[in-house]
């Protein structure tokens, strides 16, 4: 056999071998909608950690980053539309895409629960529909929302009062008085700093994470709702994956999705860190949490005649 033959089969060979070894690995582009290394993003980060590591050869998540990549409100449509592969966020975050996302923050039972009584099913319906997305695991959960403000209020009459919000809050803010703007978390420092707003709604925990506390003098007391947060992976994505690399992601999603549990330890860290903080809690009646359900449950109802009291048979207690 001349030389520049062999040459030529060494790279057919070569060529070739490396063309499987490509077609075994896949990369998936994933973002999150918090900030890199912030409460909310942990969960992914460690997902994705995990998937990295029991994927190796096989699957990959190329984590792209946070808001800073990608605004978090764009983040449903860029899931949508495949220009990301899989994604971190919660349904307050997609509702220009599928409204009845938010409606996660009113789920009263367990995941596992939810799972089991079709709700799961139920929801993943409506992301298959609106956002060719389906969801892997809720790694937030068990996790209340609260008001925190610049000024103290005496009543649960916030007439007069401007306040941050995302969708998750708007239905009852408003309820109750306040005139409301919407932010994404990265712009509430720069607004209370500004006195653009007298306050934010947000949950329990993170408050540290972007400095807020240094602008935060109150806490209103009780908390509501339960903030959810998801990793979400696009449908065509997900079909295109071979049984090995499913169940890698598969079984790194029900990991994560177990410790959703653990949630309220760091709840207890972040109060006591709050109260250190100087930061004074004002409380409120127990009627403060039931208006704060029943103007979301309206607010999702209106919005979604069809699906909303469906959510509300599955979800409710
Ligand atoms: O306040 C928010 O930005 C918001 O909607 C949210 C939702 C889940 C977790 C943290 C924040």
């Amino acid at each position: 056999m001349g030389s520049s033959l062999l040459a030529a089969l060494t790279t057919v060979v070569v060529t070739a071998w490396q063309g499987i070894a490509v077609a075994q690995e896949i990369k998936l582009k994933g973002i999150t909608s918090f900030t890199e290394k912030t409460f909310y993003s942990r969960g992914f980060e460690k997902f994705i950690d995990k998937v990295n590591a029991d994927g190796k050869g096989i699957i990959q998540i190329n984590y792209i980053g946070g808001p800073k990549a990608m605004p978090p409100f764009e983040v449903g449509n860029a899931l949508k539309n495949g220009v990301v592969d899989i994604a971190n966020v919660t349904g307050a975050f997609t509702t220009n895409v599928l409204p009845e996302g938010d409606a996660w923050k009113l789920t009263e039972k367990p995941m596992a629960e939810i799972r089991k009584n079709g709700g799961f099913a139920y929801m993943m319906n409506l992301y298959d529909q609106k956002m060719n997305a389906v969801m892997l695991a809720r790694h937030i959960d068990n996790n209340p929302f609260h008001l925190y403000l610049t000024k103290p209020i005496t009543s649960a009459d916030l007439t007069g009062l401007k306040l941050r919000i995302t969708p998750v809050y708007r239905d009852f803010f408003q309820a109750q008085g306040a005139t409301v703007v919407q932010t994404a978390p990265g712009e509430v420092y720069t607004a209370l700093e500004r006195g653009v707003v007298d306050g934010y709604g947000w949950p329990i925990t993170g408050i540290f994470d972007l400095g807020w506390h240094e602008k935060t003098k109150y806490r209103v007391d009780p908390g509501f709702y339960s903030a959810e947060v998801s990793i979400l992976i696009n449908r065509a994505t997900l079909a295109k994956l071979n049984d090995a690399q499913k169940k890698v992601i598969m079984d790194a999603a029900a990991w994560i999705e177990a410790q959703a549990a653990d949630v309220v330890n760091e709840n207890e860290a972040d109060i006591a860190k709050q109260k250190a903080a100087g930061i004074q809690v004002i409380t409120l009646g127990a009627d403060f949490r039931t208006k704060a359900y029943e103007a979301a449950w309206a607010g999702v109802v209106k919005q979604s005649p069809e699906h909303g009291p469906k959510l509300k048979t599955f979800f409710q207690k």
